[in-house]
């Protein structure tokens, strides 16, 4: 399953390789009526052109059994992909419990991301680095202060508008084999002149590692206030 997702950003929680998962069926579906569609508009304009012979062609009225098929069967694929997604949706942002043990409070700025931590850690500058422990569910808790900003973290497979205003938010729980590696987590929401700048960096690390970053965190932050 790795491997044949390499051409996407690495997929790093379990829910992410869910969305995959759905991506790849919906592109099969697409790919399967697209070939099946295009030959038989090839076929029948071929079959049925305007020949010497036939000048008219024939005066076809519709068909009902055909017409009641071609409506039926995309329906019934739309539902389903409809039900699969929103159980998806509704799975990330209904929060798992323990996970607001970990809250990470999001808030979009013109024109950078600012993270702040339940023992009042506070990040927040240009490119910069937030930390996440694996292995844990951990909620990230979005909002704006201005203008409507995207927080998107495409190893994760997820979205969601910062909205001035209004709260919203989703959980991740990133596989520990991750632990060290850095994702990132641009701004998908043209939000000004500084849009294409406006991203921050997801570290991964082991839960005592977050702890203890958080701990020096909260050290240099009240040593420089
Ligand atoms: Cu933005």
């Amino acid at each position: 399953m790795h491997n044949i997702a390499s051409w996407l950003p690495t997929a790093i929680t379990h829910m992410s390789q869910r969305v995959d998962r759905l991506f790849y069926i919906v592109l099969g579906i697409c790919a399967l009526f697209f070939v099946v569609v295009e030959f038989l508009l090839v076929l029948l304009i071929v079959r049925y052109r305007r020949t010497r012979k036939n000048r008219t062609g024939k005066a076809v009225h519709g068909n009902k059994s055909l017409e009641i098929t071609w409506t039926l069967i995309p329906t019934v694929i739309v539902v389903a992909i409809g039900v699969i997604s929103l159980r998806i949706v509704y799975a990330e942002q209904n929060t798992p419990v323990g996970a607001t043990a970990n809250t990470i409070h999001v808030t979009g700025h013109m024109w950078q991301w600012e993270f702040k931590y339940s023992n009042g850690v506070d990040v927040s500058s240009w490119d910069d680095t937030f930390e996440v422990p694996a292995g844990q569910p951990v909620l990230f808790d979005i909002t704006s202060a201005d203008v409507i900003h995207g927080f998107y973290i495409p190893s994760v497979r997820i979205q969601q508008d910062a909205l001035p205003g209004r709260q919203t938010r989703f959980w991740v729980n990133v596989d520990p084999k991750y632990i060290g590696k850095s994702f990132p987590v641009p701004c998908d929401q043209f939000c000004g002149l500084a849009h294409s700048k406006m991203r921050a960096t997801m570290k991964v690390v082991s839960p005592a590692e977050y702890r203890q970053w958080l701990a020096q965190q909260l050290r240099k932050q009240q040593s420089s206030t």
